[in-house]
């Protein structure tokens, strides 16, 4: 009985939390540059060879309700492994924040007309249209990728926004766009903005089991919404849902050194959606 109150307490410490999270974000929102990136991501190992696929996200902000035709190019290094259909397209969730875009994903390849080669970027490309900006900021799609079975800590794995604008073969064009959608000059100035000045790259980092992963509150080796919840669960009851010393450091990931609060468990939500792009390194 106690403890369905509990849980009853943290999901209400959810609901609130996201509520916040909303409101957090529209007002950074208005103020903030156009953003562009994907996933900074932390992992051991272990956690690796338990399970090797990775969630990988690309994430915009600074954008809100700004944007409604884009064409992103994104290239995964290499080493990495994109999870396909049968027919070898990409398995790409996408989210709502294209909110109602016309939304179509592909590998990120092109036949180059100077060489007569395909490039391909080991990327997914992101292609939406939309009559109106009703794009928003956040995570605006997932896919996974396999990491190689001989990772070990220190190895790191690039995963990149490309800027694309080049002629490929019958004079086509391949192109980064992301306007709104009238194309005016507010629409082209956010597209060269977010282009030039606001591509985050991100990566896959292999980290040894003795080092603190930021925002993994229950050290399992990767940072998910089950880190936010079992803050939550510490906050609620400490004694039915300890933390241990690792634990603790690993969740003070806002104001470190101010300890657990619930201000610790919003970020790694507001991560988890795709609103902050990276935790801070320890
Ligand atoms: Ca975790
Ligand atoms: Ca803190």
């Amino acid at each position: 009985m106690f403890h369905k109150k509990i849980k009853k307490l943290t999901s209400a410490l959810v609901t609130l939390s996201v509520l916040l999270t909303g409101q957090t974000f529209t007002a950074a929102a208005e103020e903030s540059e156009p953003l562009i990136g994907l996933s900074v991501i932390n992992i051991s190992a272990e956690q690796v060879e338990k399970n090797p696929e990775i969630p990988v996200s690309l994430i915009v902000s600074g954008v809100e309700g700004k944007y409604a035709v884009t064409e992103i190019w994104t290239s995964f290094d290499d080493r990495l492994e994109i999870e396909t259909d049968n027919s070898g397209e990409p398995v790409v969730a996408v989210t709502e924040n294209s909110g109602g875009m016309l939304v179509q994903t592909a590998p990120s390849r092109y036949l180059d007309n100077s060489t007569s080669e395909i490039v391909d970027l080991n990327g997914v490309r992101f292609i939406s249209s939309s009559s109106e900006n009703t794009g928003k900021d956040g995570t605006l799609f997932k896919v996974n990728v396999k990491l190689p079975e001989d990772v070990k800590a220190g190895d790191e794995f690039p995963l990149k926004v490309v800027p694309v604008g080049r002629e490929t073969v019958n004079n086509d064009f391949v192109d980064s766009v992301f306007t709104n959608a009238d194309n005016d000059s507010e629409g082209k100035s956010m597209q060269e903005k977010i282009f030039s000045q606001g591509i985050c790259n991100g990566c896959i980092r292999i980290v040894g089991d003795s080092d603190t992963i930021s925002g993994d509150a229950n050290c399992d080796g990767i940072v998910t919404i089950a880190d936010s919840v079992s803050i939550l669960q510490y906050l609620a009851n400490s004694s039915e849902y300890p933390l241990s010393e690792t634990a603790m450091t690993n969740a003070d990931i806002n104001n470190v050194g101010d300890g657990v609060n619930v201000e610790d468990a919003l970020l790694i939500q507001k991560y988890d959606a795709g609103i902050v792009m990276a935790l801070s390194e320890k």
